[in-house]
């Protein structure tokens, strides 16, 4: 065993750790999930923990409330046991690195509870204590060697561990700064009242059959695409759209613009060109915002276009056939989702909506520009990358229930069905390749969204296959031919294999 040296050295370099290992881990929770932070969540957890006399000590010393002051207070019982556990790992190796672990651990239980569930959350803490403790093993150990080429690196190393600390720390701020700022001024945003609201949804619209999906999806659980790997940050107040190209007079439109603007509200459902048949990358909300055609008619669009390409502040572009926002379908320059202003990752403060057509060609997020131009002059992002240039909905069915095993006797089939803008005039179901029987369809919100169907059905049992296919307002059944999603959207028949007991 070797001998115990006294000397704050190795409470240090558990300082150092700590410092590299939280800056790494908020700079992974700043581009992964803001929510996420692990010194956040390590600090909650610790002030829980802690003894009152040491909370009271804390609210005398840094006073009530205020965020910097609390994370101050965070970071200098982090530190104190960053010490703590450098001078223990010293003396009952790797004692340290286990308490930094365990830290670790605990850090990313905590971001997964306060972030709903999601995994993903996991993830900061666990660079945060794997990095601390693998630090903080390593540099002890170099530590001890006396011998000259050993305590250079040493040296080296520990000036490394404490720079890139520090400057993760200081990049993790930069970002989260950036980010809060246009949370908070979203948060305090009130959306004006639509000059023309929506009906409310009838009651009938929504089954309410346990496992299907809601008709109206909430905003956190509506998905999300986008080629966003940082989500771009827009103060309204800078924001602007600027409409050009083949029109009599540029037009330049801003937020307030905007909000003085008559608004519209709509429910359109919003889907994903990459969605699977059966798959979930599909939601409706109720948008609220300006019709794009009021904003192409102040430019005066010439006779001869035949598309818009929008463009979003971070570069992504879709090509949308003019037709469809210039005719009396429900295009909006959307503002609002489900009663709130857009979510930041769903647009914040603007994006298109267009009632038939996938969202790569129509849904552009953080808009800040329309060219009105021609297919044969321009070409969109996914266009470029094999994509159709064009993308209406394809009609489409899904079963949401059953799935998995059920018991014999009556079982609610229920399931979605949605040709966006066209409409569904029905839905069949068949068992086992047997009769195909039709389902009671839901009140449908309008055509322009989707639609909940169900189907009561006596399960023997067995192993079972359910199919469904939906027959558009045209009258044309769901074709079969099964088409993967590129280049202009998946088609097929949705089937589920459910095992009755
Ligand atoms: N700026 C921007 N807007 C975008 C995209 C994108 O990558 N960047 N993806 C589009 C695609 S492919 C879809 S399906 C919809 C998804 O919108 P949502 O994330 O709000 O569900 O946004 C569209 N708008
Ligand atoms: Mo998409």
């Amino acid at each position: 065993m070797s001998q115990v040296r006294t000397g704050p050295r190795p409470g240090i370099l558990g300082v150092v750790s700590v410092l590299l290992g939280t800056g790494l881990g908020e700079v992974v929770a700043a581009f992964l999930l803001p929510t996420a932070s692990p010194f956040a969540a390590i600090g909650g957890a610790l002030i829980d923990l802690a003894p009152s006399w040491a909370k009271d000590t804390a609210i005398a010393w840094f006073g009530t409330g205020d965020k910097a002051a609390l994370l101050v207070g965070i970071a200098v019982v982090l530190l104190a046991l960053a010490f703590g556990a450098g001078m223990l790992e010293r003396r009952r190796p790797p004692s340290g690195a286990v308490v930094f672990a365990v830290l670790g651990v605990v850090g990313a239980a905590i971001a997964v509870i306060r972030s709903e569930g999601a995994l993903l959350a996991a993830i900061p803490a666990l660079v945060s204590g794997g990095t601390a403790a693998l630090t903080v093993r390593g540099l002890i150990a170099l530590s001890e060697r006396e011998e000259e080429p050993e305590r250079r690196r040493f040296l080296i190393w520990t000036a490394v561990a404490t720079a890139s600390g520090l400057l993760a720390l200081a990049a993790s701020n930069v970002a989260r700064t950036a980010s809060q700022s246009v949370e908070t001024i979203r948060r305090a945003l009130r959306l004006p009242k639509p000059a023309t609201p929506a009906e409310p949804v009838p009651q009938t619209a929504e089954l309410g059959v346990p496992g299907l999906a809601p008709v109206v999806t909430p905003n956190a659980d509506f998905y999300r695409i986008d080629t966003a790997l940082v989500v771009p940050q827009v103060d309204p107040a800078d924001w602007s759209l600027r409409v050009h190209g083949m029109v009599e007079r540029e037009v330049v439109l801003t937020w307030d613009d905007l909000l003085a603007s008559p608004l519209r509200e709509a429910d359109v459902t919003l889907a994903c060109v990459s969605n699977t048949v059966g798959g979930d990358l599909i939601g409706n909300a109720r948008w609220l915002g300006l019709p794009v055609r009021e904003v192409l008619a102040r430019a005066g669009v010439h006779a001869d276009a035949d598309m818009v390409l929008s463009t979003s502040i971070d570069g992504f572009t879709a090509s949308t056939p003019l037709e469809a926002l210039t005719d009396e379908r429900d295009s909006l320059l959307a503002i609002g989702m489900n009663g709130e202003p857009l979510p930041v990752e769903h647009g914040f403060p603007v994006r298109l909506v267009v009632p038939g057509l996938y969202g790569y060609v129509s849904a552009t997020k953080w808009v800040t520009e329309l060219e009105v131009t021609r297919f044969d002059r321009a070409t969109a992002y996914w266009t470029t990358r094999g994509w159709s240039e064009r993308g209406p909905i394809k009609l489409q069915s899904r079963i949401d229930v059953p799935r998995g095993s059920v018991d014999a006797g009556e079982v609610m089939i229920a399931g979605m069905a949605w040709q966006q803008h066209e409409g569904v005039d029905g839905v069949e179901v068949r068992i086992d390749g047997g009769e195909w029987r039709r389902a009671t369809l839901a009140t449908a919100i309008s055509d322009d969204t989707w639609v909940q169907w169900h189907l009561a059905w006596k399960a023997e049992s067995g192993s079972h296959d359910i199919e469904c296919r939906a027959i558009g307002a045209d009258g044309v059944t769901q074709t079969d031919a099964a088409a993967p999603p590129a280049p202009d959207g998946a088609t097929g028949w949705h089937s589920v294999t459910v095992a009755v007991r």
